[in-house]
Formats: structure tokens, sequence, C-alpha cells
């Protein structure tokens, strides 16, 4: 998802993007004990993979690239560890400082907003705005609704608050914000 605002603000020249296969892979496939499954890297020209209970089949396509080309890890799980994260989770996204081999930041909300602003000098479109300050508290609001929506919570928990909400809160909070984000994409997007 970051490719687009990397894209909008014309960032290609100073952070590069590097994609993951769509399905989740064992991330130690040569250690028995080790049965975590997460996002890994293959190159487009690689077979394609069944996902990890072993079903379908899911082509190592043009959007994954070369796979990670700056640390030449094999999975998300390698560049966690690599910056010294072993506890996982290891999700996406991840903006990572291959100087300094640190992740910078994981949370795709922060990434996008330092993308809008941090790197104003390095970008080819710094006049996009991907954050204005008259719709912040309602992109937060459908960000939050798009999380109950997305499936990041636990049964009935909403993680961003750490509330317990009814199925049903949750699925009228989820319609309303699908209208939410359909307000928002004409306002960003005309
Ligand atoms: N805080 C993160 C959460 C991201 C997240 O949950 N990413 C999912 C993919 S959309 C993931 O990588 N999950 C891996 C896992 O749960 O092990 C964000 O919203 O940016």
């Amino acid at each position: 998802m970051l490719c687009f605002p990397q894209r909008l603000k014309g960032l290609e020249g100073a952070v590069s993007f590097s994609a993951t296969h769509p399905t989740w892979q064992r991330t130690r496939p040569d250690d028995e004990g080790d049965e975590h499954c997460g996002w890994v890297f293959r190159k487009s020209t690689d077979a394609p993979l069944t996902n990890s209970n072993g079903v379908g089949s899911f082509p190592s396509d043009e959007l994954c690239g070369d796979g990670d080309q700056i640390e030449g890890c094999a999975s998300i799980r390698d560049i966690y560890e690599l910056g010294g994260d072993k506890g996982g989770k290891y999700t996406t996204p991840v903006l990572w400082d291959k100087v300094n081999k640190v992740i910078v930041n994981n949370e795709s909300t922060e990434i996008l907003r330092i993308f809008n602003s941090q790197f104003q000098s390095l970008c080819t479109h710094p006049e996009v705005d991907l954050y204005p300050a008259e719709l912040e508290k309602e992109v937060s609001l459908g960000r939050r609704e798009e999380r109950v929506e997305g499936g990041g919570i636990d049964v009935g928990m909403n993680e961003w608050t750490g509330v317990e909400v009814p199925w049903s809160a949750c699925l009228l909070q989820c319609y309303d914000g699908q209208k939410r984000s359909r307000r928002l994409d004409a306002v960003l997007f005309p």
C-alpha cells in the first residue's frame, strides 16, 4: 500500500520499495521446531507458491520484483532480526534504515506521515499533501474503523482503543468506515 504515497510524493529516488510474495510461508523451513509463517521475498522469476496450508498456487509475478535487493533477506522476519528484534510480530510495512540497519518505523499511518513531511527536499512532488490538516480527525477515525474491518482485532476487541466491542458494533463501524473512506477518497483524489 505504501508504494502509492511513495510515488505520489515522488520519493522513488530516495526510498526504494520491496514487495513480498502475497502468501505466508514457513520462515525457518529447515528448523522443524520453528513453525513461524510470515511474509517472504521472492523473485518474479521464481516458481509459484502454495499458501502455508498447502492450498492454491500463487505466482511470484512482477510485483515481487527482485525480492529484497537491499539486504538480501529471505523474509520480513529476517529484516526484523537483522534490526535486533527477535520477538515478533513480524509485520509489514517496514521502513528500513539501510545505513544503520534498523527499522525506523513499522506502523503504516506513521510511515505515511513521515513520507508526507520528512523528506520534502528529496521528493519530486513536495507540494502533494497526503495528510491535509483539515482532514486529520476524519482520517484518524477512518483508520480506526478500517482496523476493525481489516481484522486487526481479536474477537470483539478494538486493538487501537483496547476497548471490547460487540460484533454488531464492529459491523456498524465497518459500514461507517467504508462510507467515510469513500468520502475521503473523493476529497483527496478528486
Ligand atoms: N501496525 C501495523 C500493523 C500491520 C499489520 O498487521 N500488518 C499485517 C499485514 S497487513 C502483517 O504483517 N501481519 C503479519 C502477522 O500478523 O504476523 C500497521 O497497521 O501498519
